[in-house]
């Protein structure tokens, strides 16, 4: 009966029974099956719409609440958002997991088994398109009204198959296979893209003319707090060709013209590029920035007009987030909007924009900054390079203004680089543009002002700030670590959730035994959840009882993955030197992507695949030391890892690693980190205290005197364990059949400058490795150790993230409900 009249009241009930009658209704009125002829797939969608229908009422709530309240909305552009699964975290917001596993059981369908059948949406590469999405999950928890604008990629990140050892890369389909239940069609809401043309001036005002126009369609996609009424929005544009199909073309038979306008348009949000780590400057990319912060500025305008007749709040209506500068064009856009067509004058115009605008930067490293031909965006977007240089010329001047007319200073700090072809220095005109600009961690926070920004750092002193990364702890243990989450609720309760800091109340537990026992006991089987996957997958089989030793990021040089390999080889060879000697065992275990174009990033991923075919099959190391490489990394497989590794790798060469938030996830379930004093290492250091990690290596300052005078070929000359390594990945040991296979990898250590220092950090790496061991042995030790890090992580939920950006950044407030 209360089923019914609360249907009837527009609310769906989540009992058992509201359960199954939703999903049998789905399987029947969506899909047109019947339970007989029902596929997994089938059930999963039935039971996807039924999860999705009851957030509807929460979302339509929300966005009440906000016009009601006239809250600030931040609007978060990112070009990648890494959301991996939804169907758990949906369950787990609406706390109807048990009854929705029930709902199924009564069906005669397992959960586990359908759940499994979702695809990731990879729309992201790595940790900044993560970041994206835990801060979306925090923002919505926090009742923080907001919308999230990016590309709805038809293809997102590449799936990674292991083809002999070597990484093949395959088209990702997610949205062909079988759509995505999760989204709403938004055909009403469009908008006209420009690319093209030129300028006409007129009457004072510039026009931008013979345009080619490709029409941006939203996707929206509900995302729900945990805890909370409150459920946001993701928008996510697409590409529609603004003509359709040429029917003339088409009615001569001229079938391939008639569709080739239609797909160069809509080409535009078809892939997601990649690649994290270096530009490659196509133009594809350059109309993929533009087109979503172009739909999403005209969107922005679009609802402030309905709400406001002149734009002179809009800075305190609205913030806009750069996750990184991959959406700076949104400021030139906005300011085109406000000039061209609304009529501002420009100093009103560019006032706002500074304070409507922040920006995040993720990485220092040159190669992956930003810049775009002058030429390219004069093509492209003619109005909007004008814009820039205007906002230079303007930048420039009162700069002399106050520091003197200092013409280096001036070429340094210019949007323009005018060395070599003239390139727009998009990392700058973020600068400029921006009342805040913050790094990820504190030491990135400091390293940037010192670095690519120093000459800001002086002009605009009080724009600098850090906000140290987080993740969020629904999905990252809540969602991830059942067991383990069960376990701490028992003792502390379920509030950690929201609350994390109170993971400091498991700090006592440490020297329970009842506790450290139930954690080890979890912590197997986590570990024996992953060698199943391991065996069925990659058919190794692990030794439950070896130390996990899991390295799992983005394969880059940077991130040293070779520096783990050159432990990997050394700890083999001192195995079959000493057979009898009682090794503690290890399972070293790596997943990651290498950029499609990365030549020495596939390299390593090869050497990895080959050395662990060495050391698996020789019957000299048995258990004692076992070598995977997972294929497919993504958040899906990383849900299953992180719960059951021991040790984490944080090796980047110091001041390389913005922050890391992979270390973060490893640290609060339980691992313990070995890792250089890079990114938020450092922080999880002084939070779990240097006893309780594992430090090692050079700092980040040393790092920077060691490379004006290194010289890697003496260090592999006096360590000859480290020579013997070397050798062996030079003389083709690991590859028999292709002895020269891995010369490029040595060369680049020995011959070309190790960029990376792995030679420097070496010794220290293995000798810390040996500490590992070492307290390995000493189980008990090191399992509190583990709960002690657990303890200590609260600080890194992406809700303390959050709180930090919505009162020092964005001045924004909650909703009330
Ligand atoms: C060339 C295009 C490009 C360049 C850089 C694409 C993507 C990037 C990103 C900045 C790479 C990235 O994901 N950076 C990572 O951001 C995380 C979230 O802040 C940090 O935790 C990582 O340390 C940082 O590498």
């Amino acid at each position: 009966m209360d089923v019914i009249r609360s249907e009837q009241a527009g609310f769906l009930a989540s009992d058992v029974e509201a359960l199954k009658r939703s999903i049998s209704n789905n399987l029947r009125y969506r899909s047109g099956k019947i339970p007989l002829t029902a596929t997994r797939g089938d059930w999963l969608l039935a039971a996807e719409l039924a999860v999705r229908n009851r957030l509807v009422e929460r979302w339509m709530r929300s966005n009440r609440a906000y016009y009601e309240q006239n809250s600030k909305l931040v609007y978060y552009l990112s070009m990648e958002f890494l959301i991996g699964r939804t169907f758990h975290n949906a369950l787990q917001a609406l706390d109807i997991s048990e009854d929705m596993q029930e709902a199924l059981k009564e069906l005669s369908v397992d959960m586990e088994e359908v759940s499994n059948h979702e695809p990731d949406a990879a729309l992201g590469n790595g940790g900044l398109g993560r970041l994206a999405a835990c801060f979306l999950d925090s923002m919505a928890t926090l009742n923080l009204p907001n919308i999230g604008y990016g590309i709805r990629y038809e293809y997102g990140m590449f799936k990674q198959e292991i083809l002999d050892g070597y990484q093949v890369e395959t088209p990702d389909y997610w949205l062909l296979t079988r759509g995505n239940p999760w989204e709403f069609p938004r055909p009403e809401v469009q908008f006209h893209v420009r690319y093209g043309g030129h300028i006409r001036q007129e009457g004072g005002r510039a026009r931008w003319v013979d345009t080619h126009s490709v029409l941006a369609m939203a996707y929206d996609t509900i995302i729900p707090g945990y805890g909370t009424e409150c459920a946001t929005t993701l928008r996510l544009w697409s590409a529609k060709a603004a003509s359709e199909i040429n029917l003339s073309d088409f009615n001569q038979g001229n079938y391939s013209s008639a569709v080739e306008s239609k797909n160069m348009s809509e080409n535009v949000t078809r892939i997601l590029y990649p690649d994290d780590s270096t530009l490659h400057g196509r133009e594809l990319r350059l109309r993929q920035e533009y087109f979503f912060v172009s739909a999403s500025v005209q969107d922005m305008i679009r609802r402030h007009q309905l709400n406001y007749s002149s734009f002179d709040d809009l800075a305190d209506n609205i913030s806009i987030h750069l996750n990184d500068t991959h959406p700076v064009l949104a400021v030139p856009e906005l300011m085109r909007i406000l000039v061209d067509e609304q009529g501002l004058r420009w100093d009103h115009a560019w006032s706002l924009t500074q304070r409507i605008f922040s920006y995040t930067n993720h990485t220092l490293m040159s190669e992956a900054l930003e810049t775009w031909p002058i030429d390219m965006m004069g093509r492209v977007l003619p109005r909007h390079l004008m814009i820039i240089f205007d906002i230079n010329n303007e930048f420039l001047s009162r700069t002399a203004e106050k520091f003197g007319n200092d013409t280096e200073l001036m070429r340094r700090i210019s949007l323009i680089d005018e060395a070599g072809e003239r390139r727009v220095r998009m990392a700058y005109l973020a600068v400029v543009a921006s009342h805040k600009i913050n790094g990820v961690s504190k030491l990135h926070s400091e390293l940037m002002k010192q670095s690519i920004f120093a000459d800001f750092a002086k002009i605009f002193p009080e724009r600098f700030m850090n906000i140290t990364n987080g993740i969020t702890p629904r999905r990252w243990v809540s969602q991830a670590n059942p067991l383990l989450s069960q376990l701490i609720d028992g003792y502390i309760g379920k509030n950690w959730r929201t609350d994390f800091e109170q993971l400091s109340q498991v700090e006592p537990l440490g020297s329970e035994e009842r506790f450290i026992t139930a954690f080890r006991s979890i912590k197997r089987q986590n570990k024996q959840r992953l060698a199943r996957w391991v065996r069925n997958n990659v058919n190794v089989n692990l030794n439950l009882d070896s130390l996990f030793d899991v390295h799992i990021k983005r394969i880059h040089e940077y991130k040293r993955q070779l520096l783990n390999v050159l432990h990997v080889i050394t700890r083999y060879n001192r195995i079959v030197a000493n057979p009898e000697v009682n090794w503690v065992p290890r399972s070293v275990i790596f997943a990651g992507k290498a950029a499609s174009a990365y030549q020495m990033a596939k390299d390593i991923i090869k050497l990895i695949n080959d050395v662990a075919v060495k050391v698996n099959n020789d019957p000299n190391v048995g258990d004692k030391l076992k070598v995977v490489f997972i294929p497919n990394y993504g958040v899906s497989l990383a849900e299953m890892i992180i719960p059951a590794a021991d040790l984490s790798q944080q090796i980047s060469t110091a001041g390389t690693e913005a922050s890391g938030t992979g270390n973060m996830k490893l640290a609060v379930n339980g691992a313990l980190t070995i890792g250089t004093l890079d990114g938020a290492n450092i922080e999880i250091m002084e939070k779990v205290g240097a006893d309780n990690i594992f430090i090692f290596g050079n700092t980040s300052e040393q790092i920077e005197d060691l490379r004006l005078s290194y010289q890697p070929r003496e260090i592999y000359e006096k360590n000859p364990e480290l020579k013997m390594a070397l050798d062996q990945i030079r003389d083709g040991f690991f590859s028999p059949g292709d002895p020269g296979r891995f010369r490029p990898i040595y060369d680049s250590l020995i011959n070309y400058g190790d960029r990376y220092l792995l030679l420097a950090d070496y010794e220290s790496y293995v000798a810390t490795q040996e500490q590992v061991d070492a307290l390995y042995r000493q189980s008990l030790r090191w399992d509190r150790k583990a709960i002690h890090n657990i303890a200590n992580m609260g600080y890194f939920s992406s809700d303390r993230s959050i709180s930090e950006y919505a009162q020092e950044i964005w001045g924004s407030v909650p909703i009330q409900f």
